[in-house]
């Protein structure tokens, strides 16, 4: 099996509300989908979610990169010389999810090539994962009721509320809205997006203290090197790395600088193969992870499953699924469904990605 061709095919799908955060604001989903051509007539497929704000990626630049600098370096490769490829995507330093892209892409090709899943290649540990649902800014009233929709509809019990406005009492205000409208029937988390200072952030959890909040992620930038320390030696909760950690050597720097002490993972920017190697990195220190959402759509969504429900420790908490519910429409011809908080591995050899080729005809921006 030699990989012959890869398209990169620019998509544009609504969202039916704006998801706004301290770092940006996303209304369009612009995505780019990666499909891996090989010999024998297999596709494998993945999306790629361009977040300028946190990679500087955009979606000309992801599908640049991969046609005139990944493309010449992986074409007549065999999907199974995954170390390899990665040898070679690496020669390029960041283009996170477009090397990601094309990863995961590839583990889609050996389970079709093998008639496996990539969650049994991966460790096969179960086959489903529960799902948390990220919130953003809002009034109090809105996000409360964001939160009555959610649980109500899919089951859904955990939730993470973004953060990191100015002044930062907006935020407490809401978080507290969600405590006091919903008491212990919810698990609550929060994401600041670096949107505050080490000192603000510290303030901000000290109001907090009795929120019973499970961590908080990236509530400063991680360029805040002693700020940061400071603030995670004094929080009450782990402080959990997200951008900050785009690659296996940023979590053992913030990691064992003591400016993190739990990650996020995720498969739209270190794929499968290198979120795997921060897993293992995880796992060896004793560290907690999340299964986090890059603002995923389903195929994202569902590459993500594939990969929490692998692992006992990605598997342990509920992983950010659930973002693709807020788009209008999407991609796949079987949609992913979220019943009892609860989202399925995806049936079928590889990732059982089906494209519905209607959706894409009307979505694409290329022709
Ligand atoms: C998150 O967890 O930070 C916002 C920006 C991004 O890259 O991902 C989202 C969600
Ligand atoms: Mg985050």
């Amino acid at each position: 099996m030699k990989i012959t061709r890869v398209e990169t095919i620019p998509f544009a799908i609504p969202y039916r509300k704006p998801l706004r955060f301290a770092s940006g604001e996303v209304s369009v989903a612009e995505h780019v989908l990666v499909r891996v051509h090989t010999d024998d007539g297999l596709v494998g497929t993945a999306e790629a979610p361009p977040r300028p704000y946190t990679y500087g990626e955009t979606q000309a630049s992801i599908m640049a990169v991969i046609t005139q600098i990944f493309v010449p370096q992986i074409t007549g490769m065999s999907p199974l010389e995954r170390e390899a490829m990665h040898a070679r995507l690496n020669r390029t330093v960041g283009n996170p999810t477009a090397k990601a892209a094309i990863d995961m892409a590839a583990w889609d090709l050996i389970g079709q090539a093998l008639g496996v899943s990539v969650t049994e290649l991966l460790g096969g540990f179960t086959d489903r994962m529960r799902v948390a649902h990220m919130v953003g800014f809002g009034e109090p009233a809105e996000i409360v009721d964001e939160v009555a929709r959610i649980r109500d509809t899919y089951g859904i019990t955990t939730f993470k509320l973004k953060v990191g406005r100015h002044p930062p009492e907006l935020d407490v205000t809401a978080c507290r809205a969600l405590r006091a409208a919903y008491g212990d029937g919810i698990e609550l988390y929060i994401d600041g997006n670096r949107g505050w200072t080490p000192a603000e952030a510290t303030r901000a959890l000290q109001q907090m203290a009795d929120l019973d909040l499970s961590f908080a992620e990236e509530l400063c930038p991680a360029d805040d090197v002693l700020g940061r320390r400071w603030l995670v030696s004094r929080s009450p909760i782990p402080i959990y790395a997200d951008e900050s950690v785009s690659r296996a050597a940023e979590v053992t720097r913030e990691l064992l600088g003591g400016a993190a002490n739990g990650i996020s993972i995720k498969t739209a920017r270190t794929g499968f193969t290198s979120s795997q190697r921060v897993l293992g990195l995880c796992e060896g220190l004793g560290i907690e992870v999340v299964m986090g959402n890059q603002i995923d759509g389903q195929i994202g969504s569902l590459c993500s499953t594939a990969f929490g429900a692998a692992f006992e420790r990605t598997a342990r908490r509920p992983g950010e699924l659930s973002n693709f519910l807020e788009m209008d429409d999407d991609l796949l011809t079987e949609p992913l469904a979220i019943a009892d908080g609860e989202l399925q591995v995806r049936q079928g050899t590889g990732l059982g990605i089906e494209i519905d080729q209607d959706k894409l005809t009307r979505y694409r921006q290329d022709i």
